[in-house]
């Protein structure tokens, strides 16, 4: 089990030099800015506000690495996808990012996807992207409090059925974890898979 009350903000790297490389399992958090990746961080964690949320998305370029229980790092990526980022940014987001994926120390990435929205074409290219290179991922559905029980269920089918997320794009079909920080759904789901990847 893990004690999630044991949490540490170990780095907030900004090259590539500073990512940690002591062998702890790396658990990173891939989205779109404004997906919920931070909410997602301090629900899972059971805080009110360790990792910081934000109205202003994307200002800062870095990757933040939590510690957790001295046993995995929770490695909140960078959002994509902001409008407003200047082109200077985008480069330093592409390069720092790319640093982080090629250095291969993630066992799994968490793709948040924004459930009332759905994949974005930048999502396309992230997940395009773990596909090609067989990473272990699973999707998981943010925001969903926003929708009705309706809506909530026809964007989670339209997840799950996805093409990109079943074979022959996938080995197996990838899962789509239904998850709010508002409510919680998903939280212990979460904490499940986060366990396996210790065993
Ligand atoms: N209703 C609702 N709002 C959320 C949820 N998760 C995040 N938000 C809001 O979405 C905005 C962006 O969240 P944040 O965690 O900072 O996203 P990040 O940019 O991916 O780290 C904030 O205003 C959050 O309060 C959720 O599960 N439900
Ligand atoms: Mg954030």
């Amino acid at each position: 089990m893990l004690n999630t009350q044991n949490v540490v903000l170990k780095m907030t790297a900004g090259r590539k030099d500073q990512f940690p490389r002591d062998g702890k399992v790396q658990i990173a958090l891939s989205g779109r800015s404004n997906v919920g990746k931070s909410s997602l961080i301090n629900t899972v964690l059971g805080r009110k506000s360790f990792a910081r949320t934000s109205a202003q998305p994307g200002k800062t370029i870095t990757i933040n690495f939590y510690e957790v229980d001295k046993k995995l790092y929770l490695v909140d990526l960078p959002g994509y996808g902001y409008a407003r980022r200047s082109a200077d940014s985008r480069r330093v987001w592409a390069s720092l990012t790319n640093d982080y994926l090629e250095a291969g120390t993630m066992q799994m990435i968490f793709q948040l996807i924004d459930l009332k929205v759905g994949p974005t074409e930048d999502d396309y290219m992230m997940i395009e992207w773990l596909n090609a290179n067989k990473v272990p991922y699973v999707v998981v559905a943010t925001k969903s409090d926003k929708l009705n029980v309706t809506t909530r269920k026809a964007n989670y089918e339209a997840l799950v059925n996805h093409p990109l997320f079943n074979p022959p794009y996938t080995d197996a079909p990838v899962p789509v974890i239904l998850f709010s920080s508002q409510t919680g759904v998903g939280r212990n789901d979460l904490l499940t898979i986060l366990s396996e990847t210790l065993k």
